[in-house]
């Protein structure tokens, strides 16, 4: 079926005009001028479908590249599936998400791989790809990276934090930094020192400081600067691209932006909890509220400024992505695992379907520009893991995921109307200046005004490049 949409405003990462979108099946087939009559054919004779967007921004659908649909965390599981949170996160406008299976220590990284496979087949409301934890760097590890890499899984996460549970060393650092500078792969990494964490919470809790707002002071900004720093100058020893993931303190966005301006291969993710939320007036809530935002790396002091940090690290490009770390854990009985012990508190807020609109705000507020709006949601996203022409903006030949966005819409953000498998909202009450008004999935509408008409299994497994900006 052909579809056009008319009279939008279309915003690519190289700007915005406005053009008709012509869409045939799955893809894009051209961008029109309105009225163009180049090729002496009416181009849109044939089209079933037409959606008028004038006064309207069109948008590549968001790619959000880091979610953790659920997550075994903590004794307990992420509370939305693929099926809830894909749903919850076209709903926001995002067409396209990238999961982490996970491989524990002992289990081969095959079979973690065909269990996320299995979780995710048949239930997506969009199109999903995956990264692959290594929770247990050894030579099975190692060998099987390379194997994914021809699967079209070409990236890696490890973690510097969490002892005993994900956590590599220097050593298991390096030798999967070199595999990954062997077969093109990128790491991603969890940059926190989880060894002084350890003890810092330990410490505290011997202190009698239980609540949740002791997550946030135990693992100060040292300890993510000094993890980050470890974290290039090992991947400078290897030349393996580094990504670092969910970055939160400005003293570690500094350490990157000066491995940055001397050329490394270095790139950072930040998300909108810590554009948005503080150590100050979120984490540090009364009572057990504060565990509504345990996450880690934890939010930071607005005070100390990181927010308004993280907001000119985004338009300096020193952060090139912002994604969620979408990985919710409702209050009643998973986040209350913790009453009395933070640490035992599942970490973790979803915002799978709020990035889009509350970066959008950064537009408003004047902080970017809606070219680098759209070029960190969608488009760096994309082709840092691989999946750019295909996704991550309007042009002839790629899928058609398009966000149809009204800027004069308004929204709350509130519990009681968001998707997500939540009991709470870590955003509640935040007011949205825009909103989203259509979807389309590969040519498929999937939201229109308030109706979700999508259907779980339509989203395809994305087997992924190598991403684009190796050197
Ligand atoms: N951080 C979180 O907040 N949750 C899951 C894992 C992580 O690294
Ligand atoms: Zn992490
Ligand atoms: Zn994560």
């Amino acid at each position: 079926m052909a579809t056009l949409i008319k009279n939008g405003t279309v915003v690519n990462p190289t700007g915005a005009t406005v053009a008709d979108v012509l869409i045939d099946g799955e893809q894009i087939v051209a961008l029109l001028a309105p009225g163009d009559n180049r090729f002496g054919v009416d181009l849109t004779a044939s089209v079933e479908n037409v959606i008028d967007a004038t006064g309207k921004y069109v948008i590549p659908g968001g790619v959000d590249v880091h979610t953790h649909m659920e997550l075994p965390f903590g004794g307990t599981n992420a509370s939305d599936t693929f099926e809830t949170g894909s749903r919850a996160a076209a709903w926001g406008g995002t067409t396209t998400i990238v999961d982490f299976a996970v491989q524990r220590t002992g289990e081969r990284v095959q079979d973690a791989l065909a269990a996320w496979h299995a979780k995710a087949a048949g239930e997506c409301a969009i199109d999903y790809g995956f990264h692959q934890i290594i929770g247990g760097v050894d030579d099975e590890s190692l060998k099987a990276m390379d194997e994914l890499v021809a699967e079209g899984i070409t990236s890696f996460k490890l973690f510097m934090a969490y002892p005993g549970v994900f956590y590599s060393d220097d050593g298991q650092i390096l030798r999967a930094m070199q595999t990954a500078a062997g077969n093109g792969s990128t790491i991603m990494m969890h940059a926190e020192n989880g060894i002084a964490i350890d003890v810092l919470v330990a410490q505290a809790i011997a202190r009698g400081d239980t609540d949740p707002r002791y997550h946030g002071l135990t693992r100060p900004w040292e300890t993510e600067q000094e993890a980050t720093h470890r974290a290039i100058m090992l991947a400078r020893l290897t030349g393996a691209p580094l990504y670092i993931v969910h970055m939160s303190a400005k003293q570690a966005v500094d350490t990157l932006a000066a491995a940055r301006n001397e050329g490394h291969n270095v790139f950072g993710e930040t998300c909108p909890q810590y554009l948005y939320l503080s150590l100050e007036e979120h984490l540090s809530a009364p009572g057990f509220d504060g565990a509504k935002y345990v996450c880690s790396t934890p939010l930071r002091s607005r005070e100390e400024g990181h927010q308004q940090e993280l907001w000119k690290y985004l338009r300096t490009n020193d952060l090139s992505v912002v994604s969620t770390d979408h990985c919710p854990f409702c209050m009643k009985e998973q986040k209350e695992l913790g009453l009395g012990n933070f640490a035992k508190i599942p970490n973790g807020i979803g915002t799978v379907e709020h990035r889009v609109d509350l970066l959008y705000q950064g537009v408003v507020d004047g902080h970017i520009s809606l070219a680098r709006w759209v070029e960190l949601c969608s488009t760096t996203p994309a082709r840092m893991f691989g999946l750019y022409p295909r996704k991550g903006a309007l042009f002839p030949g790629a899928d058609a995921d398009v966000v149809i966005y009204d800027p004069n819409k308004r929204n709350r953000i509130s519990v009681e109307t968001h998707h997500m498998n939540l009991d709470y909202s870590a955003y509640e009450g935040i007011e949205i200046a825009g909103g989203v008004d259509t979807v389309l999935s590969r040519g498929s509408v999937i939201i229109s005004g308030n109706q979700y008409l999508g259907r779980k299994g339509h989203g395809q497994y994305l087997r992924r490049g190598l991403s684009q900006y190796l050197i």
